[in-house]
């Protein structure tokens, strides 16, 4: 369904002028304010084509009614999300779950919706239908291998899928690792591993890149192939100024300081992205903001910071997209949620004065960085991501027309009660 833009309107008749109110009080403050409102609107954040349908867990699935049945229902849903607060302009694809059957409708059909392809992403972590090998034992890191050319094969499909729709990155998560010590020799999974990624390297157009995601444990509980950025790196490192390491935030073991990750990573021009989420134990996948906002102004705070030393384009030099999925929210309210989280933390994250930082930093003077920080974070941004998305042609409060209009009873009428969408 498209949203009317008048109803958009009419809300945003409704909201405006305490909204202005509360846009000027925290404006007046702020030197640089036009400077800021035009990176908000400049920041867009890729939606997964899985995170539209009701994610499960291992023990359940509770699907919600007016899931979307197929790609094109799936772009649709994220060309509401856009309509509302004009930041989620992208849609990264999983294959083989949504596989273009034509590519050159479904271009058209995402530019409807002013939507770009964002990073493709491959699937070697579960069988599929009539696969000839099965990937129990790993994908890239498997000791046959024919195993491991089905897999590398596969991952040069996907790049090949993504080239028709104009996406420029393929994503590699392995699920690869091993259960029980004595299962695998490291080495030799390492090499295989290695390997298999220099000949998808080898596959890709010269203007794409590969982005290898970490993840420190689970589906595998005693090692992973690639478990933390450092392995990560090493392959990237090897494999050319092509791969980059890709940060999905539930990826790490439990404290770690991701932040300083992204620190290091930027440092050495290998961050490929982002995979926003949140999380309290493991790798929950909960809306992004939700547990631990400090923790994402905290990365936020570096990302502005390492992309301006370098001169970079916050909007477009490096992948934000958001990977969470879960079971008790309506998935497009949760999506607006995560979005809003993002846009406020890098807000914050812009209104950090970092001239005075490093005054504090270089006489060591750590109550006042902390101050600096936290002056930052403290601040109540959400008017200026309100004004943003205002400019933009979106709505002043996306959540609030969502629930208004009643767009998930609108998407049952259209769908049915019943539906489960497809992936996750
Ligand atoms: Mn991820």
């Amino acid at each position: 369904m498209l949203l009317n833009k008048r109803l958009i309107e009419e809300s945003n008749d409704q909201l405006l002028s305490s909204h202005q109110k509360g846009y000027h009080y925290v404006s007046s403050s702020i030197d640089n304010v036009v400077e800021i409102i035009q990176k908000l609107v400049d920041f867009q954040v890729a939606i997964p084509s899985w995170a539209l349908g009701t994610g499960g867990t291992r023990f359940g699935r509770f699907s919600g009614g007016g899931e979307p049945g197929n790609l094109e229902e799936k772009i649709e849903d994220i060309g509401l999300l856009h309509a509302l607060n004009k930041s989620s302009g992208a849609i990264s694809l999983h294959i083989p779950w949504d596989i273009p059957n034509d590519p050159e409708a479904i271009r058209k059909l995402a530019a409807m919706h002013e939507l770009k392809f964002d990073a493709v992403n491959s699937n070697t972590f579960q069988d599929q239908a009539g696969q000839e090998h099965s990937y129990k034992f790993g994908s890239l890191q498997h000791m046959d291998r024919a195993v491991r050319k089905q897999a590398i094969d596969h991952n040069i499909e996907v790049i090949r899928q993504g080239e028709a729709l104009g996406s420029k990155a393929l994503t590699v998560w392995l699920s690869d690792g091993s259960c029980f010590p004595g299962q695998l020799n490291f080495r030799t999974a390492w090499q295989n591993t290695y390997e298999g990624l220099q000949e998808i390297y080898a596959a890709l157009p010269q203007d794409w890149k590969i982005f290898v995601e970490y993840k420190a444990f689970e589906p595998n509980f005693y090692s992973m192939s690639v478990g933390d950025w450092g392995q990560s790196y090493l392959y990237t490192s090897k494999l050319g100024s092509q791969a980059y390491t890709l940060v999905d935030l539930g990826h790490h073991l439990p404290n770690a300081n991701i932040e300083q990750i992204v620190s290091l990573l930027m440092m050495e021009k290998k961050l490929a992205g982002f995979h926003f989420n949140d999380s309290k134990y493991g790798d929950d996948d909960l809306t992004v903001g939700s547990i631990n906002p400090y923790q994402l102004f905290l990365i936020f705070n570096e990302l502005v910071e390492g992309m301006d030393a370098q001169g970079m384009n916050h909007a477009t030099d490096l992948a934000w997209m958001i990977d969470a999925s879960h079971n008790v929210k309506d998935p497009l309210e949760d999506l607006l949620q995560s979005i809003e989280a993002i846009m406020i933390a890098y807000a914050q994250a812009l209104l950090v004065d970092t001239t005075a930082l490093k005054e504090a930093q270089a006489i060591n003077d750590v109550v006042r960085a902390q101050e600096i920080l936290q002056q930052a974070y403290r601040t109540d941004v959400r008017h200026l991501v309100a004004e943003a998305r205002f400019k933009a042609g979106g709505a002043l409060n996306p959540l609030q027309v969502f629930r208004s209009q009643g767009v998930r009873n609108l998407l049952i009428k259209e769908r049915g009660p019943q539906t489960v969408a497809t992936g996750l």
